[in-house]
């Protein structure tokens, strides 16, 4: 009996339309070894995660109990939201008995939480923010997740994670969830950024941007200018002189995902720089800084603290905080030259005060 011709398959349509996030890891790590496997099925599991907290935000003015305070404070001395517990508890749940992760360090925890049972395989630690820009929940705007995977050092037998205090170079992976019109996963192995967005239809995250890059500048500048009076002089010489010079716009929209996602797509610069009263500003490192950090390195932009290069820094406790000047390379070093300007001043100044 004669058999019928396969159908023919368009390659490139199947391509553009169905490349899944999980075989897009494994193309990234061109192999399919155990660390490759590992890392794409904790890859998997983010993504879990993420439609688990989209499904939730979608839903959330039609339930009872979802928005608002719970009445906590966290570790930050921030109020809790009902929608910061949920995500926070996604992201244990997903990875228990996974056999993947060992350890997840949260903003939303004092202590990492430790999976006892996957540590003996899974080595690796997840360091995330369930719910970036919590403010905004209750007013259905976007909000974010962030997340970043580093391979534990050591045995860590004192539970204090002290393996965790080292610079932002020792991420394996990093990336963030927007939960916008649609919900975006941008994810870096260092092998460039890319994007996919999901598909609720499917269930699947799809790819849609490969080999991100970062315009080298833009028009955009984003920042809490309600911080003002806050800040010392050189951050409020840059606002003035962008306020003066034509081809700038402001956008701020209180979720540091959302505004990153502007300036990685468009350029330009996110700035949460410290103030007089708190020098090291508001953003986490090791749960914020530092993955959009190395996600901006890789789109080949800038993240500095307007002194020193973030990925470089080395925290000095886990919920340690640092100033974040991150975006563009042109605008960013802009930033850098008034910090720098105005540093040179002043040490000029003391000089001539002191002789
Ligand atoms: P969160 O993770 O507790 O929500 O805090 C981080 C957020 C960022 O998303 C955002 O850029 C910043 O805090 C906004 O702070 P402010 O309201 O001071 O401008
Ligand atoms: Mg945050």
């Amino acid at each position: 009996m004669q058999h019928p011709e396969p159908p023919i398959v368009n390659e490139h349509s199947l391509d553009r339309d169905c490349t899944t996030l999980s075989r897009h890891v494994l193309q990234q790590l061109s192999s399919f070894n155990p660390e490759a496997q590992d890392i794409s099925a904790i890859m998997n599991r983010i993504a879990l995660a993420a439609k688990l907290v989209s499904r939730r935000l979608s839903k959330a003015g039609l339930m009872a109990g979802a928005l608002g305070f719970t009445g906590e404070t966290n570790v930050q001395g921030e109020s809790v939201k009902k929608m910061d517990i949920y995500a926070n508890e996604v992201f244990i749940s997903v990875f228990k008995q996974s056999g993947l992760v060992c350890r997840l360090a949260s903003e939303e925890m004092e202590k990492p939480y430790y999976i006892p049972e996957n540590c003996p395989v899974g080595r690796y630690t997840l360091l995330y923010d369930p719910i970036d820009g919590s403010s905004n929940v209750d007013i259905n705007l976007n909000v974010g997740s962030i997340f970043s995977l580093r391979q534990q050092q050591g045995e860590d037998l004192d539970g204090e994670a002290q393996d965790l205090l080292q610079s932002g170079d020792r991420q394996i992976a990093a990336g963030y969830v927007l939960y916008g019109p649609s919900t975006v996963l941008v994810y870096s192995l260092g092998k460039g950024v890319h994007s996919f967005i999901l598909d609720p239809s499917l269930g699947e995250f799809i790819l849609a941007g490969e080999n991100i890059k970062i315009p080298h500048h833009g028009p955009v500048y984003s920042v809490n200018e309600g911080n003002y009076w806050q800040w010392n002089e050189s951050i409020r010489e840059y606002i003035r002189y962008v306020h003066r010079h034509e081809g700038y716009t402001a956008r701020y929209s209180g979720a540091l995902v959302g505004d990153f996602h502007r300036i990685l797509l468009q350029g330009g610069v996110f700035l949460y720089p410290g103030t007089v009263q708190k020098p090291e500003g508001k953003l986490r490192l090791l749960y914020e800084s530092s993955p959009l950090a190395f996600l901006t390195e890789q789109a080949g932009g800038k993240a500095s603290t307007g002194e020193q290069r973030i990925l470089d820094v080395i925290p000095d406790k886990l919920h340690a905080r640092t100033p974040l000047v991150i975006g563009s390379t042109k605008d960013v070093e802009l930033v850098e030259s008034f910090i720098q300007d105005w540093t040179r001043r002043q040490l000029e100044t003391e000089s001539v005060t002191v002789s």
